[in-house]
């Protein structure tokens, strides 16, 4: 038996066998899986030779970057180019012109992990400009250090376990809901996919499941359809009438939290005037009063957990309802004990709240970047428009650098960025882009060089994630299409023009790597108090299950039992409802304790206009197989499907399965409808990840395809942790009449052939 392994799931295959079949154990495996081996064999789709640019080749420093087609080149010429590239900008304007934040999912498996192959070849050879943080959390990456004194993935780590709150849960209260479509996935890898039936005990058990969020999903309970960016209200409202009635965990709020006084000055209206109260919540929100009352009055005493899902802080002010639900979990004084209290991410990966021991596995060794400088990562548009520029950022005032080569490898940034018509601004600037891709993407489109990589199915590999007990040896699946190499091969080779090939490669092949890397494994299993077998043995049986693997984990245990004994990293060692740090940094979109701010889009809207939801699509993984068999089979004419209210539907004269067009200030797209009830009339959701085609129609610029970063905007949570705000978006919503406009991005682009 053979193994490999993805974002999605774990699989094995024999020599011969047509498909590949998921792991025997794995309880619920991926839609996802289904359409991966057809997207890396998809000739279509798959980037076959290196190319170069043609417009950039006759000295068109890249303004016709969006748009041009590409003549292929030798694997020599690809590398010499580039390495002559990276060595010209660095001598003529220095390190900090190139940058190598290159954000992205990649694919798993540890040492063919793209971003760190390409940052190993520019920090060895002088350093780059990085990025900080993510797409999926930033605002509780800069956030949760000041409140809870844990990073974002030490507390992802010690998040209340499932099978604990399964257990102990009497009350859920979901904000964003937990969905098995988000719990597909877990980044590096996984084993199984057991969110579905932890969502079934808990069910099963008699847990109150409240979900909340402008969509029902999957959920079976009771459904708070609240209106977009206002879940702040709600919380801050939960926290007034629970203070009001007198039923606030006085001493838990005493024991284990500084600034509980100015935060309850502020939710009475002491400070300004407003009672955050159920009616005035119940308006901004748009839920009935008495629900809100019902839900304050029901909570306290309750076993209770207050979970939010990553999507809530991809918007406007994005901090405030990670806040703001820190202090109704405070105020509740579940915290620390058993299966309840606060958390983050449920089934927005499958991990999160594993009951499983955390084994830290190696990863590729990093080479240490001597260039300090960094953007934080959604603020790449901001930094190619404005170089030398000041922005705020985490209590700091920082300058843009000037940036003039752009490197991206295992990252699609015109799949994840807000506003592509502004990030297509942005990309004329560079002086030149170079882009590893397996597939023509949007970006590799858009790239100057571009180096073909294979996929996980062409190479060996090994699979580790520190969430799973289950090691896996990936073995190739199928031979590397056209010309396209491992990331580290054509490294390896540039490094090599650089005069930097043993330093890169440290003198090993693959094989050697993997070795090296199950050395380091063993290391850490003894240190964790079991074996691993040797590499050869491992290679040969391609799979390793820790033993003893179960356990569960309670956040704040031990400081809840003894704060004064294990105080937390914060200002005062405590929970902070109000931060003096950040009140001192005077930022009006992120005041001292959790405030509701209005969104810089949102409210109560007319009848055209939709909240725009675009989260992560059910069939592949962000843009990735988007051109495989599954992701393909979900779309209706060929577009990307929005689901919609059909009352929303009737007043457009819209039917099922119909296109429609939706506009913003920024831009426009088209996209089919799915007319479901399961949602609020006002809001429309479109997934990400159709492949970005804009096109000229009727000499106006238009997305073609359903990607619903055309309509969004560009900006920052907040100056405090300038994360995206994807979910923050209202849209103008009408029928397309007639025929919708063909795809491009189904077919490679126009790309001039080597004549031998
Ligand atoms: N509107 C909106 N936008 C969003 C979001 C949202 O909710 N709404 N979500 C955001 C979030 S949370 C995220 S994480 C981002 C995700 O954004 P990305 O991570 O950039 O999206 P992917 O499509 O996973 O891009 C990874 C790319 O790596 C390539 N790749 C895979 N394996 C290899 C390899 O071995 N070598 C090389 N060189 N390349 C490889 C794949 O082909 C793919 O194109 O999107 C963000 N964008
Ligand atoms: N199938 C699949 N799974 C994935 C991914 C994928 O591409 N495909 N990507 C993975 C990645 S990188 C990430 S970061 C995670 C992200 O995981 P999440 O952030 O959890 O996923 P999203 O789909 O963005 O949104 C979660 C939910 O928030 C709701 N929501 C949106 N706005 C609001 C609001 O204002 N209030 C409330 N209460 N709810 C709101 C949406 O309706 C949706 O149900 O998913 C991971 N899982
Ligand atoms: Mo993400």
């Amino acid at each position: 038996m053979k193994y490999t392994a993805a974002h999605w799931g774990s699989y094995q295959f024999e020599e011969g066998d047509a498909e590949l079949t998921p792991l025997p154990d794995d309880p619920l495996p991926s839609r996802v899986g289904r359409g991966w081996q057809s997207a890396s064999l998809n000739k279509n789709a798959r980037i076959l030779a290196p190319a170069v640019r043609k417009g950039w080749l006759d000295g068109d420093k890249g303004a016709a970057r969006s748009n041009d087609s590409f003549v292929e080149v030798s694997w020599e010429d690809a590398t010499l180019l580039a390495a002559g590239e990276l060595t010209r900008v660095r001598d003529t304007y220095g390190s900090e012109a190139i940058f190598g934040g290159s954000y992205g999912w990649s694919s798993t498996g540890r040492f063919h992990h793209a971003q760190s192959q390409m940052r190993r070849l520019l920090a060895l050879s002088g350093g780059f400009t990085s990025s900080r943080e993510t797409y999926s959390h930033a605002a509780a990456e800069v956030l949760f250090p000041y409140i809870l004194g844990l990073s974002n993935g030490a507390f992802q780590d010690d998040m209340p376990a499932m099978p604990l709150v399964a257990e102990h849960c009497e009350v859920l209260v979901s904000f964003g809901g937990i969905s098995r479509r988000t719990a597909q996935i877990t980044s590096s890898g996984t084993s199984i996919h057991e969110v579905g039936s932890w969502l079934e005990t808990l069910e099963a058990k008699g847990c109150r499941i409240i979900t909340i969020g402008p969509e029902r999903g999957e959920a079976t309970g009771e459904w708070w359809p609240i209106r977009p960016g206002t879940d702040t209200a709600l919380l801050l409202a939960l926290v007034y009438e629970i203070v009001a009635a007198g039923q606030e965990d006085r001493a838990f709020l005493d024991r284990c939290t500084s600034g509980w006084d100015d935060l309850r000055a502020y939710v009475t209206g002491e400070t300004d005037g407003q009672p955050k109260n159920a009616a005035w919540a119940a308006e901004i929100c748009d839920l009935p009063v008495d629900d809100i009352k019902g839900l304050a009055a029901f909570l306290p005493g309750k076993r209770s957990l207050i979970s939010l899902a990553w999507g809530l802080q991809r918007a406007d002010h994005g901090e405030q309802p990670l806040w703001a639900g820190l202090a109704l979990a405070c105020v509740l004084g579940q915290i620390g004990k058993p299966g309840t209290g606060y958390a983050f991410g449920y089934g927005s990966l499958t991990a999160v709240g594993r009951g499983k021991r955390l084994i830290p596995w190696p990863s590729l060794s990093k080479v240490p970047n001597p260039v300090k400088q960094f953007i934080p990562v959604a603020r790449i548009a901001d930094a190619l428009l404005h170089p030398g520029e000041s922005y705020a950022y985490n209590g700091q005032t920082r300058t843009y650098p000037d940036l003039k080569l752009v490197w991206w490898c295992g990252g699609n940034p015109f799949h994840h960025h807000q506003d592509l018509g502004r990030l297509e601004k942005a990309w004329a600037r560079p002086e030149t882009v170079i882009v590893n891709e397996n597939a023509w993407t949007a970006t590799a489109r858009r790239a100057d060089i571009v180096l073909p990589a294979t996929t996980p199915l062409e190479r060996d590999d090994l699979m580790f994630n520190r969430r799973d007990p289950t090691v896996l040896y990936m073995s190739q699946r199928h031979a590397p299409l056209g010309l396209a190499r491992d990331d580290h091969a054509i490294f390896a080779d540039i490094a090599e023009h650089l005069n930097l090939r043993d330093a890169f490669t440290e003198g090993r092949d693959v094989n050697g790597w993997l070795r090296h890397m199950w050395g380091q494994a063993q290391g850490v299993a003894q240190a964790a108090g079991f074996a691993l077998p040797d590499f050869d043995t491992f290679k040969a049986e391609g799979r390793f299950d820790v033993p003893d693997a179960d356990e569960t984990r309670t956040a704040f245990k031990s400081f809840v039992a003894d704060p004064k004994k294990h105080p937390l990293a914060t200002e005062t060692g405590r929970l902070t409802l109000h931060n003096a740090t950040i009140a001192r940094m005077a930022l009006s979109d992120c005041p001292g304790h959790p405030t509701w701010l209005p969104p810089v889009e949102g409210g109560a809207l007319g009848v055209d206009r939709f909240h725009l939801i675009s989260g992560q699509p059910e069939a592949r993984l962000h843009a990735q197989n988007d051109q495989g068999s599954e992701s393909l089979s979900a779309k209706v004419q060929g577009r990307e499907v929005a689901a919609f209210h059909p009352d929303a539907a009737a007043r457009l004269g819209v039917k099922d399965g119909e296109v429609i067009k939706l506009s913003t200030a920024r831009g426009a797209c088209l996209c089919a409808v799915r007319l479901t009830a399961q949602m609020r009339v006002d809001c429309i959701s479109l997934p990400t990840g159709a492949w970005y085609d804009p096109q000229e129609v009727d000499g106006v610029r238009l997305e073609v395809h359903g990607n619903p970063n055309a309509l969004t905007l560009d900006k920052g949570c907040s100056a405090l942790s300038q994360g995206n705000i994807a979910h923050t978006c209202v849209v103008t919503a009408e029928k397309w009449d007639g025929q919708p406009p063909a795809l491009r991005v189904t077919r490679p682009p126009q790309i001039a052939r080597k004549t031998a």
